[in-house]
C-alpha cells in the first residue's frame, strides 16, 4: 500500500539536500551541531489514540469519510501506514471498550506483525454501555451509590488486564465527573469518593505500571468537575503513591493559562506522567497540534527539552495524542501532527541553554526572551525531514501518503463485508 516511498523520496531529493544545507549554513556558525539535532528529532516518538481514526464529530453531527477503519485492526493498520511514513509513531494508545478485541491475544498478534506496541490504554466511566447494570448520569468514581463506583472500579481493572496483555504499562483515566448546579454535588465528599476508587485501581497495577490522571476544567460538567486542574490531579498523584502521575492535554485549560509553567511545576514534583497533545482556541477543541498556539507548544517542549537535559530524576513522559479530526482526512491530520511535534520538539533543542541561564541570572529579561525566539525562528522543517529520511520514513509524508493511494485502497478494502488485511504496510 505505502510501499513507494524511496521513490517518493527520490523525486523530492534535490530540494531537500538544497534546503538542508541552507539550513546548515545558518545553524552551525551558531555552534549547533545539526547531526546531533537530527538524531535528537529520531529520538522522538508519539502514540496515536484509537479513538482518532476515524472522522471525528460535534454534538451536532458527523461527516463520515469513505475507508474509514471500521475495526481495532483495520485501526492499527492505519497506524502503521502512519509509522510507515513518520517511523515516530510505534505505539498506540487504546480505548476501551470503543476498542475492546475479541481477543487479546489475537490484536496483539496482529499489532506485532505491524511492528506496533501499546502505549496507555484508556478507560471510560463517561458513557453507559449496552447492558450495563448502572448508569454514570451522575458519575462514576464520585458517584454516591457505593455499586456505581464499585462498577466503575472493575471497568478500569479490566482495562489494566487488558492492558498487561497487550503489553502496555499504563492506565489514563480521565472522568467526566462533576456537578451542573451548585449544590447538587458535595464538594469535598466526591473528591475523597474519587480518590478511594483510584485507589482500588492502583492497588491492582502490575509492577511496572503507572496510572495517570486526567484533569479537564469543565465539559461535560459544566459547574463543577471533581478533577478540574493540575493541583486535583497532583493531589491525587500524591495519595495514591510513586505509580500514579498527572496526565496534560493541552486542552484542559482554562483560556490564557500558562501551561509550560503547569509542565514545570509537575516536573518539579516528579509527577509529569505524560500528554495528550492537540490545539485550541476556546476549550477542548481538540484540533491540530501547533496549529492554533505554535509558540505556546514550543515553550511546553523547551520546559521539557530543559528537564531531559538537566537529567531530571524519573523524567519519562509519555507522549501521545489526543485530537478529533471533523474536517480533515485523520491520517493525513496525524501526519501532520507528528511533523509539528518533532519541529516544536527540534527548535527547543535549538535553545542555547547556557546563554539562556546567564541572562536570566543577569536579569536580562530582552536577551533572555531573545534566545528562545531565536531557536524558535529557527526554521527547522529540513532537519525534521532528514530524520524521518533517515529511519526510512518519507520526506514529505502528506505527499506520499496521497501519492501512494492509501486511502482510495483501503476505500475500496473496506467496503467489503469482513477484514481485508492491506496487502504490504
Ligand atoms: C476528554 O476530554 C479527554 O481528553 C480524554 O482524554 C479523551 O478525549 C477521551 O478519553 C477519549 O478516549
Ligand atoms: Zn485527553
Ligand atoms: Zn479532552
Amino acid at each position: 500500500m505505502i510501499d513507494d516511498i524511496e521513490a517518493h523520496n527520490d523525486a523530492a531529493t534535490d530540494a531537500h539536500e538544497q534546503a538542508l544545507s541552507a539550513a546548515g549554513e545558518v545553524l552551525a556558525p551558531r555552534g549547533v551541531d545539526v547531526d546531533a539535532v537530527i538524531e535528537r528529532i529520531q529520538s522522538f516518538e508519539v502514540a496515536v489514540p484509537s479513538w482518532a481514526l476515524q472522522t471525528g464529530g460535534t454534538r451536532f453531527g458527523r461527516f463520515p469519510i469513505e475507508g474509514e477503519p471500521r475495526t481495532v485492526y483495520e485501526k492499527l493498520d492505519d497506524v502503521a501506514a502512519i509509522h510507515r511514513l513518520t517511523r515516530a509513531t510505534p505505539r498506540v494508545s487504546l480505548h476501551i471498550p470503543w476498542d475492546e478485541p475479541d481477543d487479546a491475544g489475537t490484536l496483539r498478534a496482529h499489532a506485532d506483525a505491524l511492528g506496533l506496541g501499546f502505549d496507555a490504554v484508556n478507560s471510560n466511566t463517561f458513557q453507559d454501555q449496552e447492558g450495563q447494570e448502572h448508569s454514570y448520569k451522575f458519575g462514576s468514581f464520585a458517584h454516591t451509590d457505593p455499586a456505581v463506583r464499585r462498577q466503575a472500579v472493575e471497568h478500569n481493572l479490566h482495562v489494566v488486564e487488558l492492558g498487561e496483555a497487550l503489553g502496555s504499562e499504563a492506565i489514563t483515566i480521565w472522568l467526566a465527573d462533576g456537578s451542573n448546579y451548585p449544590g447538587q454535588m458535595h464538594l469535598r465528599k466526591s473528591f475523597d469518593r474519587v480518590l478511594g476508587g483510584l485507589r482500588d485501581v492502583y492497588d491492582a497495577l502490575p509492577d511496572g505500571w503507572r496510572l495517570f490522571t486526567e484533569h479537564k476544567p469543565y465539559e461535560p460538567a459544566f459547574y463543577a468537575t471533581v478533577v478540574q486542574d493540575w493541583g486535583s490531579s497532583l493531589m491525587l498523584a500524591n495519595r495514591l503513591g510513586p505509580q500514579a502521575q498527572c496526565l496534560v492535554d493541552l486542552g484542559h485549560h482554562l483560556p490564557n493559562t500558562n501551561i509550560e509553567l503547569v509542565v514545570a511545576r509537575l516536573l518539579t514534583a516528579g509527577k509529569l506522567g505524560g500528554f495528550h497533545f492537540n490545539d485550541s482556541k476556546y476549550g477542548d477543541d481538540d484540533l491540530t497540534t501547533g496549529s492554533i498556539q505554535p509558540y505556546q507548544l514550543f515553550l511546553v517542549f523547551n520546559e521539557l527539552v530543559d528537564a531531559e537535559e538537566a537529567g531530571l530524576d524519573g523524567f519519562d513522559p509519555a507522549y501521545m495524542i489526543d485530537q478529533s479530526h471533523n474536517v480533515k482526512d485523520p491520517i493525513e491530520a496525524f501526519l501532520q501532527t507528528v511533523d509539528q511535534l518533532q519541529t516544536a520538539y527540534a527548535k527547543a533543542v535549538l535553545v542555547d541553554r547556557d546563554a539562556l541561564a546567564e541572562h536570566q541570572q543577569a536579569n536580562d529579561a530582552l536577551k533572555a526572551e531573545e534566545t528562545l525566539k531565536r531557536a524558535y525562528r529557527a526554521d527547522v522543517s529540513a532537519l525534521v525531514a532528514e530524520a524521518r529520511r533517515r529511519q526510512g520514513g518519507a520526506l514529505e509524508p502528506v505527499a506520499a501518503f496521497r501519492r501512494a493511494g492509501y486511502r482510495e485502497q483501503v476505500a475500496e478494502a473496506r467496503a467489503d463485508e469482513g477484514y481485508t488485511p492491506p496487502q504490504s504496510l
